[in-house]
């Protein structure tokens, strides 16, 4: 299995995170991706590459050009402004207030935030744009007739919509490749989301689609981040209706209830018959996950690989969260050895 990669996911190096009331080192962090492309090397998964640049429109097939301009600009204009610190919400959009958009660079931060632990700092739009390139290089791999392919991606993306980032995340960057797949030709995509979270920003995007079936396995949002969104009832608007549906689970769930919430997901993408599956892979279910419930161990990865690849499907995996960081590498080239045991390399 071919693995995209780029140093650039360096640029992405905030000094806080907003956590329990204070200003923490983030959990999403650069040794992240570097622990999971050592172990990538170490058990020789396959070649890796840098990626292609596709540009800015297939970023703009799914995030709007002023939310774009935003975080292009964002990190300057909170330094001009004379900020110190690195940029972070202080407002928010809250119920029966405008949704106007304020033109002080201060009220534009709450304005796009869907969060607000979640600091941006220089050099985040560029590996952010970075990240999404990795994600669109893959899928130009499937499209040339690769079976599977491993992005790893940094930052992640799940959580951002066309409009707002938030929870680690910038730009969609598994919907950015599944909108490709649909620009380039694929009739109907799947999108499984096995991060612990519940991808949010995917299930917005796509919701009142049938061409891009999005199902989510997660902590139950009465629970856990995003709070707001991955309600079992969520089941897609419209054109869309029966093409979005989530899992919640809840504390202290373990793989074999968690497995059979894969099964089910798997059963409905089968019925989509998609012509690609791509897999927002967070490993952040472990057992040792600083904050996640779920109580997977290292050897389940394994078997979800392998339960992904009796799918039969080009399968196009995109890097997402997981903070156990010095076991990330092995839970997620856990995964795609499994889907290879199952299929080839
Ligand atoms: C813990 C508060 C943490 C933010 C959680 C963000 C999770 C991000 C992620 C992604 F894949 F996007 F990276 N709140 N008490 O793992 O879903
Ligand atoms: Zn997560």
């Amino acid at each position: 299995m071919e693995t995209i990669f780029t140093e650039k996911h360096r640029l992405r190096d905030a000094k806080t995170e907003l956590f329990g009331g204070e200003l923490v080192s983030p959990h999403e962090r650069p040794s992240r991706a570097e622990y999971v492309i050592q172990r990538v090397r170490d058990v020789a998964l396959g070649p890796v590459s840098v990626p292609a640049d596709f540009g800015l429109d297939p970023i703009l097939a799914i995030h709007k050009p002023d939310f774009v301009s935003f975080l292009q600009t964002a990190w300057e204009r909170w330094q001009d402004a004379g900020f110190k610190g690195e940029a972070m919400p202080t407002t928010w959009v809250g119920r029966r207030m405008s949704d106007k958009r304020p033109n002080f660079i201060e009220g534009q931060v709450g304005y796009y935030a869907l969060a607000g632990e979640t600091s941006i700092s220089g050099g985040t739009w560029e590996a952010a744009y970075a990240s999404a390139q990795v994600a669109l290089t893959g899928a130009d791999r499937i499209n040339k007739g690769a079976q599977t392919v491993f992005s790893l991606c940094r930052p992640p993306g799940h959580h951002a919509t066309s409009d707002m980032y938030g929870g680690y995340c910038f730009l969609n960057n598994a919907a950015i490749a599944a909108q490709f797949y649909r620009d380039t030709g694929a009739k109907r995509v799947a999108i499984l989301d096995v991060d612990f979270h519940h991808g949010n920003g995917t299930q917005d995007i796509f919701y009142d689609r049938d061409d891009v079936l999005f199902v989510s396995l997660h902590g139950d949002p009465l629970e856990t981040f995003p709070y707001q969104l991955g309600h079992a009832d969520e089941q897609g608007s419209g054109a869309g209706e029966g093409f979005n549906v989530n899992y919640p689970m809840p504390p202290d769930t373990p793989f074999a209830v968690w497995r059979q919430a894969l099964a089910k997901g798997l059963e409905r993408i089968a019925a989509h018959a998609p012509d690609v599956l791509v897999i927002s892979l967070g490993v952040d279910t472990f057992e040792n996950d600083p904050i996640s419930f779920f109580k997977l161990k290292s050897d389940d990865f394994t078997t979800m690989g392998a339960d992904i690849a009796r799918a039969g499907l080009p399968t196009h995996f995109i890097m997402e969260g997981g903070y156990d960081v010095e076991e990330i590498g092995v839970n997620a080239v856990n995964v795609l050895q499994g889907f290879i045991a199952e299929r080839g390399a």
